[in-house]
């Protein structure tokens, strides 16, 4: 389904400016006239590599080079609330303030940090399992007969990225805490982009608290992927990583940190990225570390010759802790053996990434196959077969049920 040509959003207002220059000149009442074709997203999205919803875009499992440790940027999936925004590094400040500080600030006498200020402090290099708390989506329906809203993605909504930055914890030290913001503090992080609208409903820049714990754990202040310098898409020229958290906790393109003694709130932790309907309780709490998934390095519906052995591969991932083992099923489920982890040193597992597998294949029969992974991480939490059932279709970690055809 995920490989299935798709006529989208970009490619039908593309169409439309080619086709009839004169429809550029029909303006609509109360909403400046969009720029012709205007992306919402910057970076070209290959339909090879891409599955292009327009806001958002999903990288396919079947593009991934399994030789390949890391998602380069210009592969990785593009989440977008509005549009990327186009920021110039040298007017480029990030603004720091808030009754948490040992000196409390208001935002206009928040302390200026320069993209220069902060990479004069000693820099870090950290890879993550970057991922949107919506990814495996569509799964709920395709797999389990439920509908729920939001993007439909498959899998590829998940990259691992070599982040370069600066320790969030090192910056606020700097700048100094107030005493006790240790318990019980939140730090909120806002976007430079356009402010969120849905529905008729402003809901301002897009921002999220986080815990002053998680500030002084691992967050990061990130300039750089891979070696590069972020592109636009992915929050130039700074953005927020809080590892192994829900992606949304990783705000793009990072204007302003409030940091408070109390409990702040915005509507990315009190309406969205909460779990809601089904049997959540009112009340459930922000979502915050990323469940165990799995994926196969194959298009949905892959092509196997019959009779001729295969290795198969794939990656598993865990917000929590490295993955300690997968077990998979070329059979639908019948029969489990366990893959093979690739024990790469140079793959940074051990500290955040994901873990590549294998599984060889000998000589499979003609046929429709179901291929299934199951993955476990080191603190024992295992993937499901089925996702307990949420209205938003956050956190589908039950193992996927991947067909193929043996001809
Ligand atoms: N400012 C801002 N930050 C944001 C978002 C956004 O729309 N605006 N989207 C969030 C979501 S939901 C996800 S999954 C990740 C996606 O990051 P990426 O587009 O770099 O892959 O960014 C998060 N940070
Ligand atoms: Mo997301």
């Amino acid at each position: 389904m995920s490989d299935a040509p798709q006529l989208t959003r970009r490619a039908l207002v593309g169409g439309a400016v080619a086709a009839t220059g004169a429809a550029t000149a029909v303006t609509v009442i109360g909403a400046p006239p969009a720029p012709a074709g205007a992306p919402e997203i910057l970076k070209p999205l290959p339909p090879r590599r891409f599955v292009d919803f327009g806001t958002n875009a999903e990288m396919r499992w079947s593009s991934v080079d399994p030789t390949r440790y890391l998602t380069a940027q210009r592969d990785l999936f593009v989440r977008n609330h509005t549009a990327t925004p186009r920021i110039d590094r040298a007017d480029y400040e990030l603004r720091v303030f808030g009754d948490g500080l040992e000196r409390p600030r208001t935002r206009g006498r928040g302390v200026r940090l320069t993209l220069r200020d902060l990479q004069a402090m000693p820099t870090t290099t950290v890879t993550t399992v970057h991922e949107c708390t919506g990814n495996g989506r569509s799964f709920f329906e395709t797999q389990q007969g439920q509908d729920v809203s939001g993007t439909s993605w498959t899998l590829g909504a998940v990259g691992a990225v070599r982040w370069e930055g600066v320790r969030l914890a090192t910056v606020l030290r700097r700048i100094g805490l107030a005493d006790g913001v240790r318990r019980g503090g939140t730090v909120m992080a806002t976007g430079l982009d356009d402010p969120y609208e849905s529905d008729g409903v402003d809901y301002g820049r897009v921002r999220r608290p986080f815990p002053v714990s998680k500030a002084l754990d691992d967050a990061l202040l990130v300039w750089g992927a891979n070696g590069h310098p972020l592109l636009p898409d992915h929050g130039y020229p700074l953005r927020l990583v809080l590892p192994g958290w829900v992606g949304i906790a990783s705000i793009k393109w990072l204007g302003s940190l409030e940091v408070s003694r109390g409990r702040l709130t915005s509507p990315w932790n009190t309406t969205f990225y909460r779990m809601t309907g089904g049997d959540y309780p009112e009340g459930s709490p922000a979502l915050t570390v990323n469940p165990v998934r799995s994926a196969w390095e194959l298009p949905w519906g892959a092509a196997l010759d019959a009779g001729r052995d295969v290795t198969l591969t794939g990656r598993s991932w865990s917000g929590a802790a490295p993955i300690r083992s997968v077990a998979v099923s070329l059979d639908g489920g019948d029969t489990w053996r366990s893959a093979r982890l690739r024990p790469d040193r140079r793959d940074p597992w051990k500290r955040g990434g994901w873990t590549r597998w294998s599984v060889r294949w000998p000589r499979p029969r003609a046929g429709e196959r179901v291929l299934l992974a199951r993955a476990t991480d080191a603190l024992g939490r295992r993937q499901p077969d089925v996702t307990p059932y949420n209205d938003s279709g956050y956190f589908f970690d039950a193992v996927v049920r991947h067909p193929v055809t043996v001809a």
